[in-house]
């Protein structure tokens, strides 16, 4: 923060750096991960920045939770378990629990210190979910966590932070093996895939990774002014064969459509309409 300005560090995106003007410093610390700032912006509501990396802001947060939670959700024909990876500002959490069908959510966040600050901070925005009794909350390395589970998730979000710092783990070839070995058969995951401005590169290594491991992978992205370039990405993949993952399994459910603010059936679809030069790289892989 210099002279009432927050600038994202820019180690993923140099030469560029998204800047907000803050209002007030609420909390600034490190964690046993990663460092963390929450500032109270002046046209963004609240923000939250790990590692000098914005998470979130309050005004645009659920173009992201809405599209990584959604596409998955309604992807599949009948999610009832749910397995979230990071997420721990609770957004993803948020979203997923609006699904009734849902009977038992995992979430395996690093950071128990993103949850309690979230809790206390994010109360009114994303951390609403955090008492569902559907929700188990671990705290580990979500590589670790996978390891040994099988066949137990119809829907798995990868709610990550970028791969330079702790999550670096989770996106490589063998984190995506044990997950696919813990997800059911026809179960969905969705992983944070980067922005094509930016990580094409990145993103047509990670989309080979996911391709040695699941029989159907495409690639969507959502628009959101606070992530780097303004867009972001995310990778889906089946562990069945031939499963159209844009075209989704079911609708919202009247009372869950009435609740959203950027996802329905056609976003969902145009989604995964990526331009040319991105188009060539995903039809690659
Ligand atoms: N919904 C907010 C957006 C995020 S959150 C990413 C979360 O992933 C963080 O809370 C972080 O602590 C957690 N995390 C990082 N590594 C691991 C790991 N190995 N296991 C479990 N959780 C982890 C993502 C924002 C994307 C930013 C785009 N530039």
């Amino acid at each position: 923060i210099r002279d009432g300005w927050f600038s994202e560090s820019e180690v993923m995106w140099p030469g560029q750096a998204m800047s907000l003007k803050v209002d007030e410093v609420i909390w600034e610390g490190r964690s046993d991960f990663q460092d963390i700032l929450v500032f109270k912006s002046a046209t963004y509501g609240m923000v939250l920045a790990l590692d000098g990396v914005i998470q979130l802001t309050e005004r645009d947060e659920y173009a992201y939770q809405e599209m990584i939670t959604h596409i998955p959700m309604h992807a599949h024909p009948d999610p009832q378990s749910v397995l979230i990876v990071g997420g721990g500002d609770g957004g993803v959490l948020r979203e997923v629990c609006r699904h009734a069908g849902v009977q038992k959510i995992v979430m395996c966040e690093i950071d128990p210190q993103v949850c309690e600050i979230a809790q206390k901070f994010f109360s009114n925005s994303t951390a609403t979910a955090f008492n569902d009794p559907r929700l188990t909350l671990l705290h580990a390395d979500a590589a670790e966590f996978v390891k040994d589970k099988a066949q137990e998730f119809d829907v798995v979000i990868v709610d990550s932070s970028d791969p330079v710092g702790p999550a670096e783990t989770l996106f490589t070839a063998d984190f995506y093996r044990s997950l696919r070995h813990a997800m059911k058969p026809n179960a969905i995951m969705c992983n944070q895939g980067e922005c094509m401005w930016l990580h094409l590169e990145l993103i047509g290594e990670v989309l080979s990774h996911c391709k040695e491991v699941f029989p159907s992978v495409d690639y969507a992205f959502t628009t959101i002014p606070t992530y780097p370039s303004g867009q972001i990405g995310f990778l889906l993949c089946s562990t069945a064969p031939n499963v159209v993952l844009r075209s989704p399994a079911r609708t919202p459910e009247p009372e869950l459509a009435a609740q959203l603010k950027y996802y329905s059936s056609a976003v969902h679809a145009a989604a995964f309409v990526l331009p040319e030069f991105a188009e060539r790289v995903v039809a690659k892989v």
